[in-house]
């Protein structure tokens, strides 16, 4: 991995925990008003997802969707105002934080229903197909969206039209307070069952930035070349709550022991630790990347704050109703 890539990812990621543990340390005081799903801990896929995807190329999300908002280029102003349910926010302030949208890097939209982007998704890419764009779209989804029909429907058809669609899934092992073990039968590995549905796959690790950085490369490049879908698969961990600011550890669904020995494999710590080792000389370098994050961030919330409310007379107007999608 060469400095200059290292520095990108680490740049990324960083700006992705630190929006994230700012929203968590400011949510009790109230004035966000939407429920929360933080991916602390699950960063390095959404970093490496910004370096490897084009502006031009589309992208949906889910409920836990921040990361992979400002990974494709999302103004973070917008999404802090938007999480504080304000008319400046990149839904006027109507949606919130599981309803995320920037068409002008084409970042098409998030959705608090488990599963409902996976076919949005899909049909993002049969119009650049039908329009004959190099374009792909990007399909961000969680382990427990495969459980949701509509995840089928939606490979056997990019399947069988050849769209060029690539499905990131992040499985961070729970859905909710489910694990895996009491969803689906033992043994069962996702990616070798989609595979069996008759596209590629690719299995890749949050903590092995390199190999996964490599995987997530050569899959756009297989699906932008037009070979048809793709389905990646990427073993990560949430850290905080199914949704809202604090830890849940203690609920009982998961152990302590699972808890730290993930936290263990820290990719951000992991990364910077890396750095440091090969770089010793870069620490000013690092410092100078983190203040100019930390005011950025800080910048963000004083613009949320201080932005107005929606205008009760705009309430039924729509959000993007006007605005041509950009090529
Ligand atoms: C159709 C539907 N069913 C159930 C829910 C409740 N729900 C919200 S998030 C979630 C878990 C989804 O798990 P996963 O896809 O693995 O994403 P994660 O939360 O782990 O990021 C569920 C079941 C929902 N929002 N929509
Ligand atoms: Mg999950």
């Amino acid at each position: 991995m060469t400095l200059e890539n290292s520095l990108a990812l680490f740049k990324h990621m960083y700006r992705i925990r630190t929006v994230e543990e700012e929203i968590a340390r400011r949510y009790p005081q109230g004035k966000m008003r939407c429920p929360v799903h933080l991916s602390i801990g699950q960063e390095s896929i959404p970093a490496i997802f910004a370096k490897t995807i084009h502006s031009r190329d589309f992208a949906v999300s889910t409920h836990r969707g921040h990361a992979h908002y400002l990974a494709k280029g999302g103004d973070l102003n917008a999404m802090i105002a938007e999480i504080y349910g304000k008319a400046t926010g990149c839904a006027k302030g109507k949606g919130g934080s599981m309803h995320l949208i920037d068409l002008s890097v084409n970042f098409m939209g998030t959705s608090a229903i488990v599963g409902n982007s996976i076919p949005v998704g899909v049909g993002l890419a049969l119009s650049a197909q039908i329009k004959g764009t190099d374009q792909i779209s990007c399909i961000f989804l969680g382990d427990g969206a495969i459980e949701e029909g509509v995840f089928y429907e939606s490979v056997n058809f990019a399947a069988v039209r050849k769209l060029p669609v690539l499905f990131i899934c992040e499985n961070n092992l729970y859905s909710v307070y489910s694990p895996l073990s009491v969803r689906q039968p033992q043994g069962r590995s996702i990616a070798k069952m989609v595979e069996a549905m008759g596209i590629q796959v690719g299995v890749g690790h949050g903590s092995d930035i390199l190999t996964s950085q490599q995987l997530m490369r050569q899959a756009v490049n297989k699906v932008r070349a037009g070979s048809g879908p793709c389905f990646l698969e990427f073993s990560t961990y949430r850290w905080r709550e199914h949704c809202g600011h604090s830890f849940d550890n203690d609920i009982g669904y998961r152990t302590q022991e699972e808890f730290l020995e993930w936290q263990a494999k820290d990719p951000l710590l992991l990364l910077e630790s890396n750095l440091s080792q090969t770089a010793p000389n870069l620490s000013q370098q690092v410092d100078a990347i983190k203040e100019l994050i930390n005011l950025e961030i800080q910048a963000a919330f004083e613009f949320a704050e201080t932005s107005p409310f929606p205008l009760q007379s705009e309430a039924y107007q729509g959000v993007y109703a006007t605005q041509e999608l950009s090529e």
